[in-house]
């Protein structure tokens, strides 16, 4: 049996890998998760006592910290503020939690020479244009665009360099969009299907041409915990499935599932600095460590997170109504 600390683990990918690492291994997970707006206890509900252990708090705090480590085998970091447009409107929680945060992690990996695993995200390496063959490998130099992003590229350089300078065990993986149940209703996809629940017509930025290469969130743990096992150590693993579609196809899709008019949404301001596309080449993934996604059908997995909003509606309608504010007050 292993330790495993898992950070931002009450988030929506972080519950997701928890549940994951449950269901597939006997290892003994730890979370620790500041429960900001964007966590959530519940999602770890049914998780037997004996295998999880919840620890509420800061990853910035260095002696929280340091005592966990002191009694973790690997540990995994999610933990993030993670919503693009909320750096565009506050930056600082960024900077916190996204750089110092992971500093505070690096540190006590360092001290006690723990195995850590770094969750980061393809934005790190900017957009590209709609019809540029190539896609993001890791060797794209990084490039970001908002608050968000380079407080991740930022995350991502420091876990290089303590690989490099203090020999600190470290991974980092760099994913794609993610959609599945448990995803905060500030995200475009969760967005879109709880308006429709509600009767508002879905949003669209823009012109809604901006691509997003989307994953399942099973698809992501199940890469994750392949690299845990068997990734080098100082490597760089991008992770994606092939999903490349223009966000006014999936708002299309959204309503034709849930039996509404395609047309029935609503053009809205664009959000600053707004990416065009992002891509992920995941050769090395693949090649190197074995793994292949399990949802091939975009479709299918969209239909069965519609499902699940629908029959959840008491996990996400705390947040709807100021999430709905927010973005109203900012034309959107
Ligand atoms: P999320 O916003 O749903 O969850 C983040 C979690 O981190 C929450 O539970 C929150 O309470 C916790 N947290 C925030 N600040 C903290 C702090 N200072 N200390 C302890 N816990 C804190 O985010 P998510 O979408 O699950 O993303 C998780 C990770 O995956 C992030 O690192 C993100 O950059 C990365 N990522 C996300 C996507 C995506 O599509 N959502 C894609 C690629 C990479
Ligand atoms: O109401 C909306 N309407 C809309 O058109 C919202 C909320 C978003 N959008 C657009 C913006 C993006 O082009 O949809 C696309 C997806 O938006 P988000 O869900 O905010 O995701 P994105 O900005 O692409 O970032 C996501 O993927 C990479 C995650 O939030 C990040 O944490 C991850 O790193």
């Amino acid at each position: 049996m292993r330790r495993l600390l898992v950070t931002g683990g009450a988030g929506f990918i972080g519950s997701n890998f928890v549940h994951h690492v449950i269901s597939n291994s006997d290892d003994h997970v730890t979370v620790l998760d500041k429960l900001t707006y964007a966590g959530n206890r519940s999602s770890l509900d049914g998780i037997p006592d004996d295998r999880l252990t919840f620890v509420q708090g800061d990853i910035a705090d260095a002696a929280l910290v340091d005592e966990l480590f002191r009694s973790a085998d690997a540990v995994v970091h999610y933990a993030a503020e993670s919503h693009n447009d909320n750096s565009l409107h506050d930056p600082r929680p960024f900077l916190d939690t996204n750089i110092i945060g992971t500093y505070t992690l690096l540190e006590a990996a360092r001290r006690h020479g723990t195995r850590l695993h770094h969750i980061s995200t393809d934005e790190v390496y900017g957009d590209l244009e709609l019809d540029d063959p190539d896609r993001f490998t890791e060797s794209t130099p990084y490039n970001p665009s908002s608050p968000y992003s380079s407080t991740k590229a930022g995350s991502d350089l420091l876990v290089r360099a303590w690989v490099r300078s203090f020999g600190v065990r470290a991974t980092i993986s760099n994913c794609s969009n993610n959609y599945g149940p448990y995803q905060h209703v500030e995200k475009f996809i969760p967005r879109q299907i709880t308006n429709v629940v509600r009767g508002i017509r879905p949003k669209l930025y823009g012109a809604g041409e901006n691509v997003r290469d989307w994953i399942h969130a099973d698809d992501h743990s199940s890469a994750v915990l392949r690299i845990l096992e068997a990734g080098e150590i100082g490597e760089t693993y991008l992770i994606g499935a092939d999903g490349e579609r223009n966000n006014k196809e999936v708002v299309e899709l959204i309503l034709t599932l849930m039996g509404q008019d395609a047309a029935a949404y609503d053009h809205v301001t664009d959000r600053a600095g707004h990416d065009l596309r992002y891509a992920i080449d995941s050769t090395k993934l693949r090649t190197e460590l074995g793994w292949a996604p399990r949802y091939s059908d975009f479709e299918a997995g969209l239909a069965a997170t519609i499902d699940w909003y629908r029959t959840h509606e008491d996990w996400w309608a705390p947040s709807k109504d100021g999430v709905e504010a927010f973005y109203a007050s900012k034309g959107q």
